[in-house]
């Protein structure tokens, strides 16, 4: 009987647990997902369970990812009343900066800048990663007055 190592894997795993049955199943093919750069290149949704929740929201861009310095999209959100915590309650979130860990892959950036005005969906996954995943970005009139805190450009 084979020893059966797998790298975490689910498809490793799976082809592991063939092998042992069959004794012939090579495992080509099996490879790891690129890890998610966090950035506007970054993964994909795809393999994801579904989210435990769904937001729709406003907020002024402060900063765009770059998967060289790791660095986030960062944006400054209006209050979110309906903010589900991740024991189940609505605890409510109030406006503030706030890292969005990853753009899910058919949104581009591709001419957002720091300063501007978006409308966005976003998803959470507590129990998995990226725990918020941007599903919808929509540029702003750089007129729409945000409702948040003047301290990064809101009124
Ligand atoms: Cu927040």
């Amino acid at each position: 009987m084979a020893v059966i190592r797998y790298s975490g894997c689910v498809c490793c795993m799976v082809g592991a647990a063939l092998v042992a049955m069959l004794s012939v199943l090579p495992l080509s093919g099996c490879r790891r997902e690129p890890e998610p750069a966090g950035g506007r290149a970054g993964g994909t949704s795809a393999g994801l369970g579904p989210a435990d929740q769904k937001y729709t929201t406003r907020a002024l861009v402060v900063a765009l990812p770059d998967a060289g310095s790791r660095q986030p999209l960062m944006l400054h959100h209006e209050e979110i009343p309906e903010f589900v915590g991740k024991s189940g309650e609505i605890i409510g979130m109030k406006e503030m900066v706030m890292p969005f860990e990853q753009i899910a892959p058919d949104i581009s950036l591709d001419g957002v800048l720091p300063g501007d005005k978006i409308g966005l969906d976003f998803e959470v996954r507590w129990k998995q990663r990226p725990r918020t995943l941007v599903t919808r970005l929509e540029k702003l009139d750089p007129a729409t007055v945000l409702h948040i805190a003047p301290k990064s450009g809101g009124e």
